[in-house]
This record gives structure tokens, C-alpha cells and sequence, in this order.
């Protein structure tokens, strides 16, 4: 294990800060196939896409297969050119689920405020933990150690102050790495650090920024925080206050919500806008009848969108009132599909819900602000 900042949170005078940790497993899928069947251990493995299938993409490779430039999202045909042995594995999403929900649980035995972001990746806010072990950088040592000796598999941690760097940290030093960034070393990491490795900061916003000379985080550093939302709107705030190390939000715990919605696979991935409204307004109608079945009205939207690569995203909006009505429903989920990137995409599936139900004009989840629209990097 190698530490990146050998300074330690504990010895820090000022105790406010927080302790987060992010963790992310290697070669996910991949490596959970290589797991459960020795014969492809030590091969170029592809996780999604078949060599003839239609459309086929690469979920995710083996790091065998890595070595020869097969990366996540790329089509099958091209994965095979540049590995002409790859294996292709069908992913088995059950037990993928099943490993997320072992990993939680060995999460749990330090914290509760645990946030995944998806099925291979979570936040852990270790400020106070469970056991009293103090030292952000043992209980993620303990995790990794836990991962690898009850599920045999490597994940990569990463330990810092705030969500943005702790995930930042965690790529850093991939497979099975830890590495800790200190307060005192934030900024100057930050200053470093090029632009396409900013959260939220797609294909299409990083080569805007490059286009206006912005290609790290010092470039960044030198616009106003009115020209940051200006020029990328929302998201400029978060941009003005991590690249100083400014990023407070807080890790926030999966609720079980109840919800009602409805999803589709189509047999075809839909490409143009048109195909994805019509398919919304489909939805939202039988959503909008499940709700007046139940008699129910929620306060939260959720639009989740499944791509012909396998990555799903959620987008959610929450109104100051609850409701059922259709036009709303239906205008709001459009909204949020037009809140992601729709350049060159394929979705294979599309739902609607609505959640955040109110009982007895009482809202049933209690933490959400009215009106708040998640911002297009919190998956
Ligand atoms: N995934 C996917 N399609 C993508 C990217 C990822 O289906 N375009 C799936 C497969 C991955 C899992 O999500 O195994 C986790 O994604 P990561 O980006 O964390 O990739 P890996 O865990 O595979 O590799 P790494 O070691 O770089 O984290
Ligand atoms: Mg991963």
C-alpha cells in the first residue's frame, strides 16, 4: 500500500473535518467472472457485449484484456480487433447484486451513512465510526482486506475530507490501491488535476473547457464563480468551490423509498429525442394510471435510463407538491432526460416513478429540500 500524502487526518488540530471514504472494486464484473470460473483467470475477458451480436459493447475487461486497449463502452467488433483471443462473458447481473449486497454489509460494520453510487461503487462517511478506530485510512485498509478475504476480490479505496476527492483518490493508484489526500494538500492536488478528471465533466464539457484554454484545475481557478456558471451552468458552482477543496455534500444513506412507476426495455435502442419522448409519454401514462389506482401523489420524479452498454442513471426532480397529474409527470421526465448527455446515445430502457408519497398531507420522507433538481453529476 502506498499513501500519496503521508499526513494523517487524526493529527489535524482542527477536528471538523470529515473522514470519507470512497471505494470502488477492480474490473468489477470482469473480475467476479474470473472469481467463479478458473478457466478465465489470467485471460482477456470481456464482460457484455458478443462478437456478433447486434450493437454489441463491452461492459467492462479484464485487466488481460485491458493490456490491449479494450476499454468499458467499446463495441465488440473493435475489442476484437485489438484482442483477437478475447473472451466474451455474459454478465450474470444477479450475482453482481449479490456482491454489492455483501460489501454493504461489510461496510456496515463501520458506518451506516454509506452511499452507493451503483452496484461496484459507494461513499462511506467514517467521521464517527462504528468501532472507534479513529483513522480513516485503518477502516478502509480493514474493508479492502475484508472484500478480498470473504469475496476474493480487489477493490481500489480512496480516503480524504470530501466526496469529490475521496473518489478522486480512488483511481488514483488502481488495482487493489488505497491512497489518502490530506487537507493540507487539497488545493495544490486540485491545481493538477486535468480537467476530464473533474466529476461531472463529460466527453463534451472537457473539450469545451479545453477550446477555452481551461485544461486543469488552476485554469479553472481563474475564472469568477459567475463566469464558471455562465459558461457551464449549475454545475460552475461546484467547480468554483472544489478546485479551492470546498465540496460539503454530505454522504447520504440509501432510504428505502416507496415508490410506484413503470419501465420499458424496447426491442430496439431508441437513438433520436422524438422516439425517447413518445416512449416517456407512454410510460408516464401508465404511471400516472398505477397512481390514481392507489390513490397516491408524490413529490419526487425519477426518470432512469438504461443504455445499450448496460450503465444505467437515474435523474430525479422533487416539487414543492405532490402530484399525479400526467402533464407534469410527463413534462418533468422529459426535462430530465434533456438534463443528460443525448449526444450519440442508444437506451435500451426507460421508467418513470414518483416517489416521496405524501401520507395524510404529511411529507413521508423528511430530508429533501422542496424544488431541489439533483445536479447532473449526482448519480
Ligand atoms: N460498466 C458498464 N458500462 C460502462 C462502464 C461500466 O456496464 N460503460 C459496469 C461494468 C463495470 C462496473 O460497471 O465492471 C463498474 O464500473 P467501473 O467504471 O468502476 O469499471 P470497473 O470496475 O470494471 O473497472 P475499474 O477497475 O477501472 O474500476
Ligand atoms: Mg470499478
Amino acid at each position: 500500500m502506498k499513501l500519496l500524502f503521508n499526513n494523517s487526518l487524526t493529527r489535524e488540530t482542527n477536528t471538523t473535518y470529515r473522514k470519507i471514504i470512497h471505494i470502488d472494486m477492480d474490473a468489477f464484473y470482469a473480475s467476479v467472472e474470473q472469481r467463479d470460473h478458473p478457466e478465465y483467470r489470467g485471460k482477456a475477458i470481456a464482460v457484455g457485449g458478443s462478437p456478433e451480436g447486434r450493437g454489441g459493447v463491452v461492459a467492462t475487461a479484464s485487466y488481460e484484456a485491458r493490456k490491449f486497449g479494450v476499454r468499458s463502452a467499446m463495441p465488440s467488433k473493435t475489442a476484437l480487433r485489438l484482442c483477437p483471443h478475447l473472451v466474451f462473458v455474459y454478465p450474470r447481473f444477479d450475482v453482481y447484486k449479490e456482491v454489492s449486497q455483501k460489501n454493504r454489509e461489510i461496510f456496515r460494520r463501520y458506518t451506516d451513512l454509506i452511499e452507493p453510487l451503483s452496484l461496484d461503487e459507494a461513499y462511506l462517511d467514517v467521521t464517527e465510526d462504528k468501532l472507534g478506530i479513529g483513522s480513516a485510512i485503518e477502516i478502509a485498509k480493514q474493508i479492502k482486506q475484508a472484500i478480498k478475504g470473504e469475496l476474493n476480490l480487489t477493490a481500489s479505496a480512496g480516503v480524504s475530507v470530501s466526496k469529490f476527492v475521496a473518489k478522486i483518490a480512488s483511481d488514483l493508484q488502481k488495482p487493489d490501491g488505497l491512497t489518502f489526500i490530506g487537507p493540507s494538500h487539497i488545493e495544490e492536488f486540485m491545481e493538477h488535476l486535468p480537467v476530464e478528471k473533474f466529476y461531472g465533466v463529460g466527453k463534451v464539457t472537457a473539450e469545451k473547457m479545453k477550446a477555452m484554454g481551461l485544461h486543469t484545475g488552476a485554469d479553472l481557478k481563474r475564472l469568477t464563480e459567475d463566469e464558471l456558471v455562465k459558461h457551464f451552468g449549475k454545475a460552475g458552482h461546484f467547480y468554483y468551490g472544489v478546485v479551492r477543496g470546498i465540496d460539503e455534500r454530505q454522504v447520504q444513506p440509501h432510504r428505502e423509498t416507496k415508490s410506484a412507476g413503470a419501465e420499458d426495455t424496447f426491442p430496439y435502442d431508441l437513438t433520436t429525442v422524438e422516439e425517447m419522448d413518445r416512449e416517456l409519454e407512454r410510460i408516464a401514462g401508465l404511471v400516472h394510471k398505477r397512481l390514481q389506482k392507489h390513490n397516491l401523489k408524490g413529490r419526487t420524479i425519477t426518470v432512469k435510463i438504461k443504455y445499450s452498454d448496460f450503465r444505467v442513471i437515474t435523474r430525479n426532480h422533487s416539487l414543492v407538491h405532490a402530484t399525479d397529474d400526467l402533464r407534469i409527470i410527463t413534462n418533468t421526465a422529459k426535462e430530465l432526460l434533456r438534463s443528460t448527455d443525448l449526444a450519440d446515445v442508444q437506451i435500451r430502457l426507460l421508467g418513470i416513478s414518483l416517489s416521496n408519497f405524501h401520507e395524510h398531507g404529511v411529507a413521508a420522507e423528511r430530508k429533501n429540500i422542496p424544488g431541489q433538481l439533483r445536479l447532473p453529476f449526482q448519480q
